[in-house]
C-alpha cells in the first residue's frame, strides 16, 4: 500500500540523515524533494502548497529543543502535518433512528456492492443486526451480486426489491422493524459519470430517508478522478464520509492524501482487497506511519518534547551560561533522563542503533545510585558542592544513600568534570549543538 511514495520519501530522509549537520539550505532542498514527491503522487498542488508551508513553518518555530537533531525536527513535522491533512471530525460510524441507515454512494465499479458486505460484517461483529438493502433497481445483476454478498457477510438481504428505490427503502425499513434489524446498508446504484438523473435519484432518497451515514466509496487506483467525483458528489449530498477502496494496489497516494481536504469529510475505512475482511477502520497517524516509515522517531520525538518543556530547557541554558551547575540540576538531569524511559528502549528507537547496543541494564542501576547519593545530600550542599570536602559529610551520604564512600566520592568528581566542561561555554554563548 503507497509502496512507491513509502521508498521515495524514505530515500529524502535518507539523504539528510547522512549529513550530519543540516543548514537551512539543506531543509529547504529537503522541502523541494517532498514537494515533488507528491505532486508525483498526484497530490492536489494547492493541498501540496499548504502542506509545505505548514511543515516549514513548524520547522521554524522550532529552535528551543535543541537536544533533537535537525532531521527529527523535519520528519516529526511532515509526520504531524500529514496527520492533520488526513483528519476530519469524527471518524466513527454514527448511528440514528431504528433502523439506523447507512448510504454508500460512488461511481460505477468503485466498490461499492463488496464493501457493504464488508461493513456489514464489521457492524455485525459489534453486535449490530445488519441488512442489506438493494437499491440499483435497473441492474438485474446488482440485485444478484449484492444477495451473494449478504450471504457471506451473514447478514440478511431485503428481497422483495421493486422498481423504485424510495418505495423499497420504505418497504425494507419495514422489514428491519418487524425483524429485529437495526441497521440498514443502501447499496446505490453506479454510473460511469456523475450525471444528473443519479444525483437526483440519491438526494431524493437523502431527502426522505436522513440517512445517519452517507458514504462515498471512492477508487484510490483512480487517482485524482476519485477526489474530484467525491468532491462532485459532496456538492450534492450532505457526506458523513469515505470509503477508500483498492487500497492494495499500486496506487500512488494521491487520493488518500487529498480527498480528506477537498471534500472536508473523513476517511472512515479502508479497504485492502477484495476478501470480506479487507477492510479497516481508517486511522490518520497509522497511514503516516506506514507512508514515512518513521513512527520510531515521531515517537522519540514526543517523548522528548512531553519531558523538556522548553522553560526548562533555558532555565538550564541560563544557569549553565552564568556558570552554576549544582547538585540540584544534576538531579533535575538525572529525573528527566529517566523519565523518559529504560535507557534500552531509548536507545532502541534511533535508528541505525536499535538492536546493535547492547545495554546491561546496569546503566539504570547506576542512575538509581547516583539519584540516591544527591538525595541523601542536604540542601545546602547541593547548592553548594564545595561543602562536600569533607569525609564525614561523604561518609553520611554513602550510609544514607545505602552506596559507599567509593561512588559518593566518584559521583562528586563527574560532577565536577561536568561543571568543568560546562564552563567552557561561559560567556560564550551556550550553544548545546557543540555536544553532538
Ligand atoms: N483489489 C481490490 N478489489 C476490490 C476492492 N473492492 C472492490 N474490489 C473489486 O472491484 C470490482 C467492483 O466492485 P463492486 O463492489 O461490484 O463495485 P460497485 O461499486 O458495486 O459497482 P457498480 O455496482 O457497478 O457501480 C469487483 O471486482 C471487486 O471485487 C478492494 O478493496 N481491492
Ligand atoms: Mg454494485
Amino acid at each position: 500500500m503507497l509502496d512507491g511514495l513509502t521508498s521515495k520519501i524514505n530515500k529524502i530522509f535518507q539523504n539528510i540523515k547522512n549529513k550530519g549537520r543540516i543548514t537551512d539550505d539543506d531543509i529547504k532542498q529537503t522541502m523541494r524533494e517532498i514537494r515533488l514527491v507528491l505532486l508525483e503522487s498526484d497530490v492536489n498542488y494547492l493541498i501540496v502548497k499548504d502542506f509545505i508551508k505548514a511543515v516549514e513553518d513548524d520547522v521554524r518555530g522550532q529552535d528551543v529543543l535543541k537536544s533533537l537533531k535537525p532531521e527529527h525536527i523535519i520528519i516529526k513535522a511532515v509526520n504531524d502535518k500529514m496527520v492533520e491533512m488526513l483528519t476530519a471530525k469524527e471518524i466513527g460510524m454514527s448511528f440514528k433512528g431504528n433502523p439506523s441507515l447507512v448510504m454508500l454512494v460512488g461511481l460505477q465499479g468503485t466498490g461499492k456492492t463488496t464493501t457493504a458486505g464488508k461493513v456489514a460484517n464489521l457492524l455485525n461483529r459489534q453486535s449490530r443486526r445488519t441488512m442489506l438493502v438493494p437499491c440499483d433497481v435497473k441492474r438485474p445483476a446488482a440485485f444478484e451480486q449484492l444477495k451473494q454478498v449478504a450471504e457471506k457477510s451473514n447478514s440478511a438481504f431485503f428481497e422483495k426489491m421493486s422498481d423504485d428505490p424510495i418505495e423499497t427503502i420504505s418497504n425494507a425499513i419495514k422489514s428491519a422493524q418487524e425483524n429485529n434489524y437495526d441497521t440498514l446498508i443502501l447499496d446505490t446504484a453506479g454510473r460511469l459519470h456523475i450525471d444528473n438523473e443519479l444525483m437526483e435519484e440519491l438526494s431524493s432518497i437523502e431527502k426522505k430517508f436522513k440517512p445517519a451515514e452517507i458514504l462515498y466509496v471512492g477508487d484510490s487506483l483512480t487517482g485524482q478522478d476519485a477526489v474530484n467525483s467525491a468532491k462532485g458528489f459532496s456538492e450534492r449530498l450532505s457526506l458523513t464520509g469515505i470509503i477508500l477502496t483498492k487500497m492494495d494496489g499500486d496506487q500512488k497516494g494521491g487520493a488518500a492524501l487529498s480527498i480528506v481536504k477537498i471534500t472536508g469529510q473523513p476517511i472512515k475505512y479502508i479497504c485492502t482487497g477484495e476478501h470480506l475482511d479487507k477492510i479497516e477502520e481508517f486511522h490518520p497517524e497509522r497511514l503516516v506511519s506506514r507512508i514515512l516509515g518513521m513512527g520510531d522517531i515521531v515517537s522519540l520525538v514526543e517523548r522528548t518534547e512531553e519531558l523538556v518543556s522548553k522553560e526548562q530547557a533555558l532555565n538550564l541554558e541560563k544557569k549553565l551560561m552564568e556558570g552554576r551547575f549544582d547538585f540540584e540540576d544534576y538531579l533535575e538531569q538525572i529525573k528527566q533522563v529517566k523519565k523518559m524511559g529504560p535507557l534500552s528502549e531509548i536507545l532502541k528507537m534511533i535508528p541505525g542503533v536499535g538492536g546493535k547496543i547492547k545495554t546491561t541494564g546496569m546503566e539504570e542501576e547506576n542512575l538509581k545510585k547516583v539519584e540516591a547519593i544527591i538525595s541523601s545530600m542536604t540542601r545546602k550542599e547541593r547548592k553548594n558542592p564545595l561543602l562536600l570536602n569533607n569525609r564525614s559529610r561523604v561518609r553520611r551520604i554513602a550510609i544514607g544513600s545505602g552506596t559507599s564512600v567509593a561512588m559518593v566520592k566518584y559521583v562528586i568528581s563527574q560532577h565536577k568534570n561536568m561543571k568543568k566542561m560546562m564552563n567552557m561555554f561561559k560567556g560564550g554563548g551556550f550553544n548545546p549543538k557543540n555536544f553532538r
